[in-house]
């Protein structure tokens, strides 16, 4: 006799009486419902099959992928564009070991997602199973938390452990790997941990030590020429109307990095990009939320010695890392600034008034600037100039635009010129500086948000890592427009090259094929095309956007050109 309920079935207990039973794999899925999660990106392997089956159960989609890479990015941009935890679930060893990069991709980026390894059956360990390795001891220093779950009754208590820790500071990726048999073996329902949603964790958002609240406020009102700088965390925060809120309120000229971008709109008097480093040289006080002194930052030395620096991050880590600040703020941008703001009103009418100067200073060399490039990004030249493929990318973006970038040089020209026109649609690796994101990013950003147009440029190099995984988006029907920026090569490496070893010696290990990359997508059931006319890109990104199919255009730019960005990078000098 079998009683089936949902997952769970039931065998004869104690006394002969029915009691019900759930496996490890179905508890797994109960725990992800739990989270909100909706989806797991995933390569099968005979370790994990039993999630699969709780997935079914629980209503949570399977996406399978071509490689675990792409599964693990897809776990981090569905954290960045829905707000919620990642899943990616993959097999023992090489499944494990091929996620790695999309685990410490999400850890240098601050996404938080969960990975899930099979391992061997703990019945033998050490013993030399099939796929057998050390897991967590790799993916110890890439994740907030790692470890091995060492029996079925746990599984679920130990996944919603994972995605606490996950939230711990700033946030980031766990791994648990979870053993053949404690995935298979059945428990009696009753033995089994399985935590209520919204029961098993707290908010970890922190507003902010109140006296420093209170000696921000006082910097606002006396500065003359501020400038705020708003990275990632804002995104990850949901800082947005709070950000713009204090930059109006306060009249401060803001500038976004990262996952940051879009915070403002283009066009907003308080959006600002191209005068950065004039604005951290004259300014007389710099705000940094949530972006680290790190190498984008020139490690903090670009900052003007003068200016009065205050930096807000989740991470007290982050905060005075590499460079001396004047004020540092622990808590959750949105909080922060809210209460800056709060604290600052009344006390700064005087002082916005006094910044209009400032901030029309600042838009005098933004259009400086913008008016120099301006004729690269209007280029008629064939081969086409990079400048100008960014440009009508631009003009094409909507504010229903996600925007992806995923390549070397021709991503750096991007950098420049795309502006996106809603908060949250930008979307890059992070600091790590992954290749091969792009496709994986699409396909989170599109199954997470069906209603949303997802754009991404690829460099020629960086599509040729994943891009095997254009079938997937076939597959589960996930339109969005590819763009290659093509120039047969990896050119910010051999500009490095170039740079240090002289031109004749420069074509070593960086020149790629001649690659018709739209006869790929439509051999893959996409919609494909080849532009060389500049002329022509607009109109083949039309047809694109019309196509209703995953797509590739394939855009011939010119190789001899490098960007500006890639030239300055002071690891070439
Ligand atoms: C996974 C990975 N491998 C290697 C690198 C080093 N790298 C940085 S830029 C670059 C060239 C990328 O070429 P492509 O995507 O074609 O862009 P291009 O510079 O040609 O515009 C490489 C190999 C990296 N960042 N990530
Ligand atoms: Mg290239």
């Amino acid at each position: 006799m079998r009683k089936t309920v949902g997952s769970i079935t039931g065998k004869p207990g104690k006394g002969g009486m029915m009691s019900e039973t759930i496996s490890g794999g179905h508890l797994v899925a109960k725990a992800l419902k739990a989270e909100g999660v909706d989806v797991i990106y995933t390569l099968c392997g005979g370790h994990i099959i039993d999630i699969y089956d709780g997935c079914v159960d629980e209503g949570i989609e399977v996406i399978d992928v071509r490689h675990e890479q792409v599964a693990a990015h897809a776990a981090d941009g569905y954290a960045r564009v829905t707000g919620k935890p990642g899943c990616a679930v993959v097999t023992a060893g090489p499944g494990t070991t091929d996620a790695v990069t999309g685990v410490a991709n999400a850890f240098r980026a601050e996404s938080p997602m969960l990975l899930i390894g099979g391992q061997g059956a703990l019945s033998q360990h050490k013993m030399g199973s099939l796929q057998d390795l050390p897991h967590v001891d790799m993916m110890t220093p890439i994740t907030k938390f790692a470890a091995t779950v060492p029996s079925t009754e746990r599984v679920a208590d130990i996944v919603s452990m994972a995605f606490r820790e996950c939230y711990h500071g700033a946030p980031g990726p766990s791994f648990l790997e979870i053993p053949r048999d404690v995935l298979d073996a059945k428990v009696p329902l009753e033995k089994a941990r399985i935590p209520e949603p919204g029961r098993y964790r707290a908010s970890t958002r922190q507003a902010g030590d109140p006296e420093a609240i209170e000696r921000l406020a006082d910097l606002l009102a006396h500065a003359d020429k501020p400038c705020i700088l708003l990275g990632s965390q804002v995104w990850t925060c949901r800082a947005t109307d709070a950000a713009i809120d204090f930059v109006r309120a306060l009249n401060v000229p803001a500038y976004m990095n990262g996952s940051g971008r879009g915070t403002l709109p283009p066009g907003d008097p308080h959006h600002f990009q191209l005068s950065r480093r004039y604005a951290f040289t004259e300014a007389d006080l710099i705000i940094i939320v949530g972006t680290p002194f790190d190498f984008r930052m020139g490690y903090g030395k670009r900052l003007s010695p003068t200016a009065t620096v205050v930096q807000i991050d989740l991470d007290y880590r982050t905060v005075g890392k590499n460079r001396d600040i004047d004020l540092g703020i622990v808590g959750d941008a949105g909080l922060v600034l809210a209460a800056a703001a709060q604290a600052a009103s009344g006390r700064v009418e005087n002082a916005a008034a006094r910044r209009k100067e400032w901030l029309e200073e600042l838009r005098a060399v933004e259009t400086k600037a913008y008016d120099k490039r301006l004729p690269r990004q209007l280029s008629d030249a064939s081969p086409i100039d990079p400048y100008r493929l960014v440009h009508e990318i631009n003009e094409f973006l909507t504010e229903d635009t996600i925007y992806i970038g995923d390549g070397g040089d021709i991503v750096t020209f991007s950098g420049q010129v795309v502006q996106p026109k809603s908060p949250g649609h930008w979307m890059d690796p992070g600091p790590l500086g992954t290749l091969g994101v792009g496709m994986a990013f699409a396909m989170a950003a599109k199954q997470a948000r069906r209603d949303k147009e997802v754009l991404c440029l690829f460099g020629d190099g960086a599509f040729s890592l994943t891009g095997w995984d254009f079938e997937t988006m076939v597959r589960f029907d996930l339109p969005f427009i590819g763009v290659i920026g093509n120039n047969s090569s990896m050119n910010q490496i051999r500009y490095g090259q170039a740079v240090k070893y002289g031109e004749d010696r420069a074509r070593v290990g960086n020149t790629l094929g001649d690659i018709r990359y739209g006869e790929f997508a439509k051999l893959l059931g996409g919609h494909g095309e080849e532009v060389r006319d500049p002329a022509e890109i607009r109109p083949a990104l039309e047809r694109a956007r019309e196509s209703g199919k995953p797509s590739l255009i394939n855009v011939w730019v010119d190789p001899e050109v490098y960007a500006p960005g890639t030239m300055n990078q002071t690891m070439y000098k």
